[in-house]
């Protein structure tokens, strides 16, 4: 994928102070992933400002994503299959344990690959028009940008099997409590509920220590699939590296001073 032209009039960067909304502007093929759009998506997120703190991804139109550009399937053979895969693996990858915390704004279609990309962000943000679905089943294709392991993580193997053999598609608030997201919001009039409710928890996490932001990012999830002996030092090391920062002394000490940040229920 690295010999790809990034599309990169296909995505939008905002940078609002600290935080960033990268979006997908292709809204009339659904925000469908051209090999064009998925090199942009990366060059959006390499180039981000050290300054940004954490981002939004969502995307343009009625849909976030229509998954994979099906257009560009029909010209690949077997070894070139392999390549694309990886180089998507290598992309959402990078979005998941990279620099900064992601939030995915959802709304419409979340459906194949537009799925898989979702589940490489850290928190996902729903309203009452977003569905899910693994339409891979029916097209005689398989997932292949890390669905296969990420999806089952949120909503278990069963669910992504029954998606995948029955094109089953889940919508409406009960998808928050199967895992699929974390937030469940109105979309209301404007129908921007959940990118103003993904900006919002953007600007909340900014507002963290970034080396607890990365700890959390990039210990959580290998921590859940270390034996809990290994576990339990990793997060002895991590523990020890956020505490000793400045800046975490800083915090705890305006706090225990001054009753900041007081844990409201
Ligand atoms: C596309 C794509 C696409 C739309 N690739 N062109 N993903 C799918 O199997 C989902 C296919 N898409 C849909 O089921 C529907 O388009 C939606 C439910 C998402 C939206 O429906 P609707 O009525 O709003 O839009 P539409 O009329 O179907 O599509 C508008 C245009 O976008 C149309 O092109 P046009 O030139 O006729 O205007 C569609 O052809 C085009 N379009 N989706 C290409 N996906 C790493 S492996 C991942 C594997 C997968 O992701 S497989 C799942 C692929």
């Amino acid at each position: 994928m690295s010999s790809v032209v990034p599309s990169l009039s296909e995505i939008s960067v905002d940078i609002q102070d600290d935080i960033a909304i990268v979006r997908l502007m292709r809204g009339k093929k659904r925000n469908a992933l051209s090999d064009g759009l998925m090199a942009a998506l990366e060059h959006a997120f390499e180039n981000l400002p050290s300054s940004v703190k954490a981002a939004v991804i969502d995307g343009e139109g009625d849909h976030f994503c229509a998954g994979l550009d099906l257009s560009e399937i029909k010209e690949r053979d077997a070894v070139q299959g392999v390549h694309h895969s990886r180089s998507w693996h290598r992309i959402l990858t990078n979005i998941e344990f990279g620099r900064i915390p992601v939030i995915a704004a959802l709304h419409g279609a979340v459906v194949g690959g537009g799925l898989e990309l979702a589940t490489s962000c850290h928190i996902r943000v729903m309203d009452e028009t977003t569905f899910y679905a693994l339409p891979e089943g029916s097209r005689g294709i398989f997932v292949g940008g890390g669905g296969s392991v990420r999806v089952p993580k949120l909503i278990g193997a069963h669910r992504m099997m029954d998606m995948m053999l029955t094109g089953r598609v889940y919508k409406g608030a009960e998808c928050a409590q199967l895992g699929f997201a974390q937030y469940f919001e109105s979309a209301g009039a404007d129908k921007k509920g959940a990118l103003n409710k993904a900006i919002e928890l953007a600007k909340r996490i900014a507002q963290n220590e970034p080396m607890t932001n990365y700890a959390l990012m990039h210990g959580l999830p290998r921590i859940a699939e270390q034996p809990a002996d290994h576990g339990f030092f990793t997060e002895a090391l991590l523990a020890s590296v956020a505490q000793s920062a400045p800046e975490a002394k800083a915090r705890i000490k305006a706090f225990l001073e001054h009753g900041k940040d007081k844990v409201k229920a």
